[in-house]
């Protein structure tokens, strides 16, 4: 898997890349919609790939390990298959899935045991089962099985939580060493950089990261209730040391906000739920703010939903009738949410991109920022 850098922003650590794999390349920066069990809920993949403009998805682990399993998945001839999506997608390894079952796990040196949200059932993620799935589900690109350690956590666990994430990555490498894809098509794995707050934890485990020489590497373990600020110290302190000729992932992350700041720091890859899950409560994201199609201030509004919106549902919806759906909880309702969300956060990453590349970047950030997390 090979990663071109078009251009580097002078004033930042924004870069502009491709990142090339036998299911198409990836323009970076990046936003990639989750797709949890298979499907970006509520909306076709035609949606994702042309009115969106989407080049890579997520899969989770856990879920589609768990439904519709991986003998299933086999016989289909993996996800891309399986859900008709023929562009990248890449695999979250569960580790962060299994860990937020608080109740419902157990864990050890060897992996953790977990219960089935679904039914119940008893089920063990060591490194090297999570490879065995990652493989039958096929994803272009695997990320390792980590923990990711809570915002909040004392030195001492984070220390401790680290040595285990660091230990589990050793087999994670060994066991996808072992192994090959099962379609014709290669799969890399990404290795994670966990650490919580600490900046001392967070630059050894990037050191540690960096020397399997991965296609790509991740950062994990922010946006999960430390301070803003920190995340973004964090960040800096990772992708100082993290290889500047590969990807670096941010995961989880985040807001318009975070998105742009990552960038600034060097991040090139983002995932998060908001754009969806905040879309089907009704929030919808545009670069004048936020607006809250539940609210009556829209009851009347004939206008289109968002006059600078990329998708067809901008131009083809007004925000009155949006509002009337979504408080008639019609199902419509959730696929405009959702389809304008992707698409401004895809239009969001590509805005950033043809900045780096035409050179003012951080100017445009700047211009940019302000509006973004305003309430409409
Ligand atoms: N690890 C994994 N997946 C994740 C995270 C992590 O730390 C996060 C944290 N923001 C989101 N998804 N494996």
């Amino acid at each position: 898997m090979k990663f071109d850098i078009e251009a580097t922003d002078s004033r930042s650590s924004a870069r502009a890349g491709v990142l090339h794999t036998d299911h198409g390349d990836i323009h970076t920066p990046i936003f990639m919609p989750v797709g949890t069990v298979g499907s970006v809920k509520a909306v076709h993949m035609h949606e994702v790939k042309d009115d969106i403009g989407a080049e890579i998805i997520l899969g989770n682990t856990y879920h589609l390990y768990l439904r519709p399993g991986v003998d299933v998945l086999k016989s289909a001839g993996g996800l891309h298959r399986f859900n008709s999506w023929n562009r990248p997608i890449l695999t979250d390894s569960g580790g962060f899935q299994v860990f937020s079952l608080t109740h419902r796990r157990k864990m050890s040196e060897e992996g953790v045991v977990f219960r089935s949200h679904i039914d119940g059932s008893k089920h063990l993620f060591s490194p090297e089962r999570v490879m065995d799935i990652e493989r039958a589900i096929g994803a272009d690109i695997m990320m390792a099985f980590d923990e990711c350690t809570p915002g909040d956590a004392d030195y001492r666990y984070a220390k401790e939580s680290l040595a285990l994430t660091e230990r589990w990555l050793d087999r994670c490498f060994k066991r996808f060493n072992e192994t090959e894809p099962l379609y014709g098509h290669s799969q890399s794995l990404f290795p994670i950089v966990q650490g919580c707050v600490y900046p001392d934890l967070r630059r050894q485990a990037a050191e540690k990261v960096a020397e399997y020489g991965a296609d790509g590497n991740a950062i994990g373990g922010l946006s999960v209730g430390e301070p803003t600020e920190a995340m973004y110290d964090m960040i800096e302190v990772v992708n100082e040391v993290l290889p500047k000729d590969k990807p670096r992932y941010l995961m989880g992350v985040g807001t318009p906000a975070n998105i742009l700041e990552g960038i600034e720091r060097g991040v090139d890859m983002f995932d998060c739920i908001m754009p969806t899950r905040n879309g089907r409560n009704g929030q919808l994201f545009t670069w004048q703010g936020t607006m809250n199609m539940r609210n009556a201030k829209w009851a009347n509004d004939h206008s289109p939903l968002d006059p600078q919106g990329t998708s067809f549902v901008d131009h083809t919806y007004s925000r009155a009738y949006v509002r009337h759906l979504m408080v008639s909880q019609e199902i419509l309702a959730l696929q405009i949410a959702s389809i304008h969300n992707l698409a401004f956060y895809l239009d969001l990453v590509r805005t950033a991109r043809q900045h780096i590349i035409q050179g003012d970047f951080t100017q445009w950030k700047a211009s940019v920022l302000p509006a973004l997390s305003q309430r409409l």
